[in-house]
């Protein structure tokens, strides 16, 4: 069985880190069976999650997860693609992973009405050693990261817009079209929609999810994805039994 090291799902989203949602649902998408072992980035090999652990050998990163269980497969989900849509692929998936990521951190972490809202969950679910000074260094240390970044606490609007850029990008990019690269989804779907399930499905609203609501094919997008690949989901889950182990 196939253990996939993550966070426990959080505010009703299956999993509050992107990059766990998205190996969680390449998963579910190839019916692979596997089991959740609730984990911290301490827990793992590089200090990141998600990770995998198949008969003792453990696998980092959410794209090497991916390409570990695809070579593995009768048909991989990119065969058939050509190399500029090769490319796109890498390119929108770098942005989505790396503008993305840090607009979803923002949200939660960085603008002041986000914090207000999240702070007390996060308490509640954090352990009891990570609610003090713990969690007062670690938001100090991500406000530094995001004001690299030019993510400010004191600009959301400006900071939002960066993420709103990237919206209407995909929204332009998957236009009329079910998937990204066409008709079916690939490996770049996993991770896209991950990243919008993540601002446009958690519980508290800001400008970003607001604005990503107003695009109506990525709306359409997501349901798409959800039926595919989340259809009965509930927060007490904790594996899935696929078609077959693999
Ligand atoms: N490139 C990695 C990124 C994973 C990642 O950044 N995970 C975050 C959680 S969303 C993490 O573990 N952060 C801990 C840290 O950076 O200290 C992947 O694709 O798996």
């Amino acid at each position: 069985m196939v253990e996939l090291h993550q966070f426990r799902p959080f505010w009703g989203l299956p999993n509050a880190s992107p990059f766990c949602m998205k190996v969680e649902t390449y998963l579910r998408f190839r019916h692979i069976s596997y089991v959740v072992v609730p984990s911290g980035p301490r827990k793992s090999p590089t200090g990141r999650i998600p990770f995998v652990v198949e008969e003792g050998r453990s696998i980092t990163d959410s794209e090497a997860i991916i390409a570990h269980f695809e070579q593995r497969e009768a048909t991989c989900l990119d065969d058939g693609l050509s190399d500029a849509d090769r490319a796109t692929a890498f390119f929108v998936r770098e942005m989505v992973e790396e503008r993305l990521y840090w607009q979803i951190t923002y949200m939660r972490w960085g603008d002041p009405s986000g914090w207000a809202v999240f702070r007390p969950d996060l308490v509640k679910y954090l352990p009891l050693a990570m609610r003090g000074p713990v969690l007062f260094l670690l938001r100090r240390a991500l406000l530094r990261q995001m004001r690299q970044q030019g993510l400010s606490p004191a600009d959301p609007q400006g900071a939002y817009a960066r993420g709103r850029a990237v919206l209407d990008a995909l929204a332009g990019l998957l236009d009329d079209k079910p998937f990204f690269l066409g008709d079916a989804p690939r490996s770049l779907d996993m991770s896209v929609y991950a990243f919008l399930a993540n601002i446009l499905d958690q519980p508290f609203g800001n400008p970003l999810q607001e604005h990503g609501k107003s695009l109506s094919n990525l709306i359409a997008y997501c349901a798409r994805m959800k039926a595919l690949c989340w259809q009965g989901w509930t927060e007490g889950h904790q594996a899935m039994s696929g078609k077959r182990s693999s």
